[in-house]
Formats: structure tokens, sequence, C-alpha cells
């Protein structure tokens, strides 16, 4: 195989499409990848592995692949010795118990001596130790959420994410163990090769520039000149807001880039300051 950097991707699953999407905004070009075990970048170093998401912690480990992107919650039950080197927040979901309905567990010592049922053994093991509780773990590979009706454990504890699921199976939501999202990954250690420990810099800087864009807007308005002060007092705004002059001279126009989720905060009292023709634009990329 070339000398690129070798980034471990799930083949197919929850974190493919949002995986490819990310990288895509990080300005790579990748080959069609259907059913391929490796692709190409045409205009970045770097090979694209597709794999299972549970062999991804091992063969980053084993150095089969530089890189990878997996759940946190895969790592966490692989043990693998392996870095996180960035959240990428997406692939969002919690490791939590649920019980059926019409039982009850109010404080978590009520597990104790119960059977639970998860795919993720070593994980809750380590939970039930330091929360010094007794309880039977039954590994299943998959469909945690009919063990109870089936008999086979009184509770589980499984991924959950908008909680369908447990509905749909008549279990309710009980202590969480753990939150989880999709994360960049790589061996403990620097890369041994200087050319592809450069590479993964680039990388590691677009994907941040990306995740920063993300979570920010670019804001313009109008304002009455006498309103400039009050207003940017109130735009929690990045860096400084750009001023600029209008051909009507008792107006200004205001840009800033700020934090997406403050826009619905600020509004009503921008508005009430004067502001008016207020325009709120997506961000592609933001260098910092
Ligand atoms: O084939 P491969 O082994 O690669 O894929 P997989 O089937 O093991 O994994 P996949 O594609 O289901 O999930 C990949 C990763 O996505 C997981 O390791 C988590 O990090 C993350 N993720 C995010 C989830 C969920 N949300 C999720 N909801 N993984 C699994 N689920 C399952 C959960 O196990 C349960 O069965 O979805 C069901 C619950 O979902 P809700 O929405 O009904 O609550
Ligand atoms: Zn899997």
């Amino acid at each position: 195989m070339s000398g690129n950097l070798k980034l471990a991707l799930q083949k197919k699953g929850r974190l493919t499409e949002k995986s490819l999407e990310l990288l895509s905004l990080c300005g790579l070009d990748i080959e069609n990848y259907s059913e391929r075990l490796v692709v190409s970048v045409r205009n970045f170093p770097m090979d694209i592995l597709f794999l299972r998401d549970d062999d991804i912690p091992e063969y980053v480990q084993d150095g089969v692949a530089d890189i990878g992107i997996v759940g946190e919650n895969v790592v966490s039950e692989k043990q693998t010795q392996s870095l996180i080197l960035e959240k990428l927040g997406f692939g969002r979901c919690s490791l939590l118990f649920a019980y059926p309905e019409g039982k009850e567990i109010k404080k978590i010592e009520d597990i104790n001596e119960k059977t639970i049922a998860t795919t993720y053994p070593r994980i809750l093991k380590e939970y039930l130790r330091t929360n010094n509780l007794n309880a039977k773990v039954i590994e299943l590979r998959g469909s945690v959420e009919i063990a109870p009706s089936l008999g086979v454990a009184d509770l589980i504890c499984d991924i959950v994410s908008t909680g369908n699921t447990l509905m749909m199976n008549k279990l309710k939501k009980s202590f969480k163990v753990f939150d989880s999202q999709a994360v960049l990954i790589s061996a403990a250690g620097e890369l041994k090769d200087e050319r592809k420990n450069d590479v993964l810099r680039d990388l590691l800087r677009r994907i941040r520039s990306v995740k920063t864009a993300h979570s920010s807007k670019y804001l313009m308005m109008n304002i009455p000149k006498e309103s400039l002060d009050k207003i940017i007092g109130i735009i929690p705004s990045l860096k400084s807001p750009t001023v600029l002059h209008l051909a009507d001279e008792n107006m200004l126009a205001v840009h800033a880039v700020i934090p997406s989720d403050k826009f619905w905060e600020i509004i009503e009292d921008l508005k009430s300051a004067g502001a008016s023709g207020v325009l709120l634009l997506p961000i592609e990329n933001l260098i910092q």
C-alpha cells in the first residue's frame, strides 16, 4: 500500500455518512467508495479503509490504519491503547439502563442482584465495579431490548439516541452510564512517519475549522448610528464585530461571527435596540 496516511471509517452504518460529509467539508475529494475496501483521496495524501466499526480500534492499535473514526462507546469497550485526538460532534448517543414498565428502579442500588443484558459487558462491569454494585451481566450480540420480555434479563444496558426503540419495547430509561459521540482516534504515541504526521496535523486543523464554522453563524444587520454601543454589548461575538458605513449616514452595518445557539436569545434585544434587516448566514470554514 502507499505511504499515505490511512484512515479507517465504518463501512456501512450510522457513522458512515456523517464521517464522509465531514471529510468532504474538509475539502477532501473522495473517490466513489461503494463496495470497496480501500479508496484514495484525489487531492490529499490519504487512503480510506472501510471496516466494521468494532474492528477499527484494533486495526488502529495494530497500525493497519493510522487513525480512525468510531464511537467512543466502541473505543471504551475494546479497551485498546487508543488516543482520542478529537471529538467530532456527531453519532451522539448514551449508554443507559432501561427496565420494563411496571418495574421500578428508584436508586442505582436497586440493580443489585439483578440480571442485566448488554452488548457492552466491559463498560458495564467497570461501571458496576466502580459503583460497588453487584449484578449479573449477560452479553448479547444484538436485540438487547427484547431480553426482558423473553425473560432472559431483568433490565438492559444499551445505546439509546431517540429512545424510540425503548418505547416500542415498553422499556423505561433509567440511570446513565456513559455519553458517547464519534471521535477521531490514533494509536498511543506519535506516528513514526514524519510525513504522515504533517498530513495528520493538516487534517486536524481542517476538522477543527469545520467544527468551529458549524457551531458559528455570520450575523449581519443595519442599525441606527446611536445604537452602536448598545448593539455591541448585546452581540456575543467571537471577535470584535465589523462596523461599516452606509449611504444613509445615520445608519451603520454591523457584521459579527456568533455561536449559532445564541441567535434566538439575542434577536429580540437587537430589534429593541433598533436593528433591522437582520441576516444570519451559515459559515463553511473558520480559521481562528
Ligand atoms: O456493522 P457495524 O458493526 O460496523 O455497525 P453496528 O451495527 O455495530 O453499528 P451502528 O451503525 O448501529 O452504530 C455505529 C455507532 O453509532 C455506534 O457505535 C454508536 O457510537 C453510534 N450510535 C448513535 C448508535 C446509535 N446512535 C443508536 N441509536 N449506535 C446504535 N444505536 C442503536 C442502539 O443499539 C439501539 O438498538 O439504535 C437503537 C436505539 O436507537 P433509538 O434511536 O431508538 O434510541
Ligand atoms: Zn459494530
